[in-house]
Order: C-alpha cells, then structure tokens, then sequence
C-alpha cells in the first residue's frame, strides 16, 4: 500500500493533518524534517490508513523486538505528555516507537527519556540512522537491566538465603518453587526453615511443601532455634528460609526480623516485590525492608500485572538486581531465573 505525505510548519499541525485525513488510528511510517528555501522548517510525515498491510515498510533493529509503528492517536498523546526534545525523537520511528512503548508500559518518563537520550535519539543529527539508534536504545536499555544469581555456588559453600517482603506478596510459593527447581534442575540438597511465627497455618503450608518434595522442615521462634535449625542443616547445599509478610509500615517488626537473619549469619536476603503493586507502594516497601540489607529483588505475579514498566523504574531507583520473576501459582512451573533478554522481551512484547 501506498503512503500519503503530509506536510506542515510542526510536527503537530502535520499530525492533526494526518488525523483529519486518515482518522486516530491511522500508521505513521516516517517523519521527516525537510529545510525550506528560506531555512524554515517544514515536516513530514508519510502514513497509511489504520488496520492498513504495512507488514513490508516495518524493520525492526533487534531481532526480538516485534517492530511497531506509532498510530497518529499515540502520537496525539505523546505530543500533549513532552516536550519540545521530543521532537527530534518524532524525526525517527523506530526510537519514537521504543519511546512510546516505554510510556504505555509504564516507564517512569524521566527514565524513558534518559534512555534515548543516551542513544543519542533526542539530538537533531543528519548522522542518526534510525537503525543505529534503535539499537543504541534497546543497548542502553539491557544496561540498566541487572540480574543476579543468588544461587550461584561459590567454592562449594553453603548458601542461606531468607524471602521477605509484605503479605501475601507470593514468599511461601517461591520458596516452594525455588526448592523445586534447585533439587530436580541442578541436584542440589536443599533444607526449609520458616521463621514465620504469626500466622496460624504457616508452617504447614511450608511443611506440606518440604513433604512432597522429601527434605527437612525446621520451625524458629528465635534466633536460637533459628542457629539450632541450621545446624541440622549442615550438608545441604541450599538453606531457604521463609518469613512473615510484614506490612511496609511495620516498622518494628521489620527491626524484629533483623535481629533474627542479622549479618552476622552470612544469610542473604531476597525482596518479594509484586509487579501489580504501585510505583510509590514498591519504593516504600523497599525502603522500608531496607534495614535487612536485601540483595535482589524477586518481582511476582506478573501475570496479574497490565504493564511491566515498574520493574525498570524499580530497579532504576534503587539500584539493585533482580534474581528471579514469578508468573503464575503453579508449583514449581511458574519461576523463571532474571534474564536480561527475558526482561526485554518481557517489556517490548508482551502482547
Ligand atoms: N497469580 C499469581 N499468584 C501467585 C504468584 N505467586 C504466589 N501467588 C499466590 O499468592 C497467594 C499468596 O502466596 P503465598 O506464597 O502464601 O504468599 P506469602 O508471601 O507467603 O504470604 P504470607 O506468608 O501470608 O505473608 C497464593 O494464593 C499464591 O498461589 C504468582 O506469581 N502469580
Ligand atoms: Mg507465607
């Protein structure tokens, strides 16, 4: 199909061109700023009727990442939410395109536009190729991605790692999984302890686990009995250790917890984030749970979750990576270990 062009004296005046003539949902393919006679400035876009087989005119700069052009109404909306560095990024779609992506998932726009900015989208260079910079982007992007393995075994050691986070957030099934996955993937012996001593029924819950799975389910009131559990641990390769879900306001007994898994018992902890949380619920959470000194963050339930831009806002904020990524209540299934890839996939993709 054929691409109408549409010029104006701003790129806005060219979108609403495009709108009256083709309707909201209406593809952009191109933007183009062309140099009047007189050094005026006159844009161009060239676009196609919505629903319009455009499957040739896309290419995109990352084999993963389905290409996707802007529809004029998103172009409406990005043109109202920015401001004028926006421009330049309208001169090309395949930034344009990772740009509003970035914003419909829910990227902090702070962080979308650092992003570009660093790919060198925002500046006006006769020298962007939309290639280059579309891959500069997603580049940019898979640096502040940062996961880790808090599994990975170092000279043989014993590794203790207790799951916090508020109630409900998903740490028992996690657990679970997590047990699962280590004995039957990589052959590891493995040991449950639950420190989780409010709620009637949450030791059952962590027992009927270590049941099926045929491994050894302690129970600490205190700290005690949590050394006395880990001595009978001793052997097993992997120690985890479940906890009560503490509400982020909780302060005193969050300050509890410290005092059961303090430092010096080499247990590293591990934050259960869900991804359907607010953005302002999961900073407070995490700096509330900070006093526990948790080295990554395990996101859950992105399953129920619409967007999945809180995860880079989260991980950009407070500087930390992520370990794992729950999707779903099925045992063991539903964990995948954080992929740098995966995570992209996970927020270009989705649908
Ligand atoms: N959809 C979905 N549900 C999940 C996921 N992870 C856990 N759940 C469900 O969330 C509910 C709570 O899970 P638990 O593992 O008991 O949560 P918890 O953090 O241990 O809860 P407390 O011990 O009460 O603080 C259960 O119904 C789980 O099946 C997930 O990734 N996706
Ligand atoms: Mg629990």
């Amino acid at each position: 199909m054929q691409a109408n062009k549409y010029c104006a004296r701003t790129i806005k005046e060219a979108t609403a061109k495009v709108k009256n003539s083709l309707g909201p949902d209406a593809m952009i393919i191109s933007t183009k700023r062309l140099r009047e006679r007189d050094e005026s400035d006159l844009f161009e876009i060239s676009a196609v009727p919505g629903g319009a087989d455009i499957s040739n005119k896309i290419s995109s700069p990352f084999s993963e990442v389905k290409a996707e052009l802007v529809s004029i109404k998103e172009m409406i909306f990005l043109l109202n939410h920015s401001d004028s560095a926006i421009e330049n990024l309208m001169m090309n779609p395949a930034a344009l395109s990772l740009y509003a992506k970035l914003i419909r998932e829910g990227v902090d726009d702070h962080y979308a536009r650092n992003i570009l900015e660093r790919a060198g989208a925002l500046k006006d260079s006769p020298h962007n190729h939309a290639d280059n910079i579309g891959k500069k982007a997603i580049k940019e992007l898979m640096r502040v991605i940062d996961v880790k393995d808090p599994f990975e075994a170092k000279d043989n050691k014993q590794i203790i790692a207790a799951f916090i986070g508020t109630t409900g957030v998903g740490k028992t099934t996690t657990i679970a999984k997590l047990a699962a996955q280590l004995m039957l993937k990589d052959r590891k012996k493995v040991g449950l302890i639950s420190i989780d001593t409010y709620r009637i029924g949450a030791i059952e819950q962590l027992r009927t686990y270590a049941n099926i799975l045929g491994i050894p389910c302690f129970q600490a009131f205190k700290r005690k009995d949590l050394l006395f559990a880990l001595r009978k641990m001793e052997g097993r390769d992997v120690v985890l250790i479940d906890t009560a879900g503490r509400s982020q306001y909780d302060m005193l007994r969050i300050e509890e917890l410290k005092t059961m898994i303090a430092d010096d018992l080499t247990i590293s902890s591990h934050l259960l984030l869900s991804v359907g949380t607010t953005q302002s619920e999961m900073i407070k959470t995490a700096i509330s749970f900070g006093p526990l000194k948790f080295q990554t963050y395990i996101f859950t339930k992105i399953d129920e979750a619409e967007r999945f831009g809180s995860v880079i806002n989260q991980i950009i904020k407070l500087r930390l990576p992520i370990s794992y990524i729950t999707a779903g209540q099925n045992v063991p299934e539903d964990i995948e270990q954080a992929d740098k890839r995966k995570i992209l996939k996970l927020l270009l993709n989705r649908n």
